[in-house]
């Protein structure tokens, strides 16, 4: 059937039977490899968006996609019940890769987000003497950390929290990016845990001043408080290292991780702390069906190996500055700025008579480049970090085409 499937049908069916709460780039894709995806018509692409950094290892990567199908075969769910046979061996990998004492398992990064605040707060009241439900937990402004309930009570963006109130308390709010509100906010002694993305992505890829993440880091530290980093972006090497903290020589006390930890087939999240902390949830405290299936287990293990293999966080590096340097190239009016980090990237784009980076959305899409812009004026661009440099360079010629079209 989906053969037959046009892309003016199927955006129709999505329209019509899906609840609106997205705003998609009118392409209609059905297959994907590499850097590359074909819509419905089999137009080729190249992927610039990697499903917001899920497909860091590549689409349909043969390894990952064997790990899935045979273990789909074999075991797909036992929940946590009972004990399975690819659970244990991937958290020895997964501890032993970022070099943690323990992981707990969970399916979207939202979740992983929500486990990391939980355990923040039982680490504050049952090790660092909180008073009972005192708790607070500093974010920053311009956050993004996911959808639920208590993750848009943290957000600033109004389009993600208004009307969704009541709100879940304990939180306190600071700019990103300023040592000055965390040293304050820091006073409070009820505070457990500082929570922050090390680039912001949603909010444009806002790369924080060098050595924000480590003062801030030995802040917290002579607070006692507890230092959680938000990887689920930037993490699992899209920003040039394997770890965005690792550009700081940092190692969070809590390390939240989801998106790439499947390299897109599967959704998979993780926090990763040491035992102190992480022992502080007993049994029947939290938990989640699917947290840790077999399936799940056996593709994180994979998309991991594919990113020491490939050297992915090397390549991220080298390919980063190629595009960051080509971009700023452009002799255009309407490129305003460009930042970011290995293929984590913004350009930030000057609107004229009404045309906004929407528009330069949908003219690259139209020449062969899928991305998608955040917030009217920004245009966010981080392909698999599986691109050739030659698909690099031709990606970055549909960008300078597009781009200067609108001069
Ligand atoms: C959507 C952005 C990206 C995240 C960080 C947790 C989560 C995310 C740092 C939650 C999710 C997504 C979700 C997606 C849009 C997207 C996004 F534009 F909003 F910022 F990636 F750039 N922490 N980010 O970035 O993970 O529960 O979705 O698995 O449409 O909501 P999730």
């Amino acid at each position: 059937m989906s053969e037959l499937l046009t892309s003016k049908k199927a955006m129709e069916l999505e329209d019509q039977y899906g609840a609106h709460n997205y705003h998609p780039i009118p392409v209609v894709l059905s297959k994907g490899k590499g850097a590359k995806v074909w819509d419905v018509e089999g137009k080729e692409y190249f992927d610039f968006l990697s499903a917001y950094s899920a497909v860091n290892q590549g689409h349909c990567h043969p390894e990952i996609v064997g790990a899935l199908t045979e273990q789909a075969q074999k075991l797909t769910l036992t929940s946590r019940a009972f004990y399975n046979d690819a659970l244990g061996v991937y958290e020895k990998y997964i501890t032993e890769y970022f070099g943690y004492d323990k992981i707990l398992p969970m399916n979207s990064g939202a979740e992983a987000d929500e486990t990391a605040l939980k355990l923040a707060r039982k680490w504050g009241y049952l090790k660092k003497g909180i008073p009972e439900n005192q708790a607070k937990i500093i974010v920053c402004a311009d956050n993004f950390h996911g959808r639920t309930i208590t993750i848009i009570s943290m957000s600033t963006d109004p389009d993600a929290k208004n009307d969704f109130g009541p709100y879940t308390p304990g939180f306190i709010t600071i700019p990103y990016n300023d040592l000055n509100a965390l040293r304050n906010a820091l006073e409070d002694p009820h505070v457990a845990a500082f929570l922050v993305e090390p680039i912001q992505g949603e909010a444009g890829v806002m790369v924080p001043e060098d050595g924000f993440l480590k003062e801030a880091y030995s802040m917290c530290k002579s607070a006692n408080v507890l230092f959680i980093a938000d990887e689920v972006q930037t993490g699992i090497a899209r920003t040039g290292k394997l770890l965005a903290c690792d550009h700081e020589d940092i190692r969070p006390d809590v390390l939240i991780l989801g998106k790439a930890l499947s390299g897109g087939v599967y959704p998979i999240s993780a926090v990763l702390a040491d035992d102190d902390i992480m022992l502080t949830i007993k049994p029947g405290e939290h938990g989640s069906t699917f947290g840790g299936n077999p399936i799940a287990a056996r593709v994180a293990v994979a998309a991991l190996e594919v990113v020491r293999k490939e050297k992915l966080a090397e390549r991220a590096e080298k390919l980063g500055q190629i595009f960051r340097n080509e971009i700023a190239q452009i002799k255009s009016e309407r490129i305003e700025k460009v930042r970011g980090k290995g293929l984590l990237n913004a350009v930030v784009i000057k609107p004229k008579n009404g045309k906004t980076a929407w528009d330069v959305c949908l003219k690259m899409a139209e020449k062969g480049v899928l991305a998608k812009p955040t917030h009217d004026h920004i245009i966010r661009f981080a392909p698999p970090l599986v691109i050739t440099e030659t698909e690099l360079k031709q990606a970055i010629q549909i960008i300078t085409d597009s781009i200067l079209s609108f001069d």
